[in-house]
């Protein structure tokens, strides 16, 4: 649920990237952080194994603009993809407000990603949340790699109901903006509606 201070003239929305282990959820947040002016970003904090594996979450703060004379607050997160992380996943989605599913394009990545989607819509179901009704978005990344399976391929199996969906390289920072905007746009449509 987004958290809107009434005294302060601040809303506070919660977006997760969630998705496989490795495919490129800390990398996403890594680029956003890089490309945003101090004066809108917090600081980012990422709890990481030796490996760089995502051990709890990341963590990034961004002010996005204002809407209605209140200022906009984005708190992104990730997941550890991890499979054995499913507790820490579990308690990230708590109070989320919107969510990317970041897809491994590689061929062998296929079953991973669906079984992480499938994953995400237990997690959420435990809590109450139907996948279908909160903001989501779909990205399909590492798709500079040469053993990347062809969109259709992706798309028939982790985007039948159509959300929107953006191609990316999360390294060289092609579609992270424009999925990050796709979902901060349908959680702020999604605020209007119900407020
Ligand atoms: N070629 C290529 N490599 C990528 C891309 N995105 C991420 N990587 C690489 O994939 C590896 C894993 O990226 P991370 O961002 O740490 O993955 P993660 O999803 O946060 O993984 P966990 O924290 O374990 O869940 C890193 O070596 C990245 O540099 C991409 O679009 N293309
Ligand atoms: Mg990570």
């Amino acid at each position: 649920m987004s958290f809107i201070n009434y005294s302060s003239r601040e809303i506070n929305c919660k977006i997760v990237y969630y998705g496989p282990g490795l495919c490129g959820k800390t990398t996403n947040l890594q680029f956003i952080y890089s490309k945003t002016s101090p004066e809108l970003k917090g600081k980012m904090i990422s709890l990481a194994t030796e490996t760089e594996r995502t051990l709890f979450f990341d963590f990034l703060p961004l002010a996005l603009g204002q809407i209605r004379g209140f200022k906009t607050r984005f708190h992104l997160y990730t997941v550890p993809g991890q499979v054995f992380y499913d507790a820490s996943r579990k308690l990230i989605l708590k109070g989320v407000d919107g969510v990317i599913f970041v897809a491994d394009s590689q061929i062998e990545r296929m079953e991973a990603n669906e079984e992480s989607i499938e994953n995400l819509r237990t997690n959420l179901a435990e809590q109450g949340y139907n996948l279908e009704k909160l903001p989501f978005v779909i990205q399909y990344n590492k798709r500079d790699l040469p053993n990347a399976a062809p969109l259709d391929q992706l798309r028939g199996v982790l985007n039948p109901t159509k959300v929107p969906e953006f191609e990316a390289c999360a390294t060289s920072g092609v579609g992270v903006f424009d999925t990050l905007k796709a979902v901060a746009k349908a959680v702020l449509t999604e605020l209007k509606r119900g407020s």
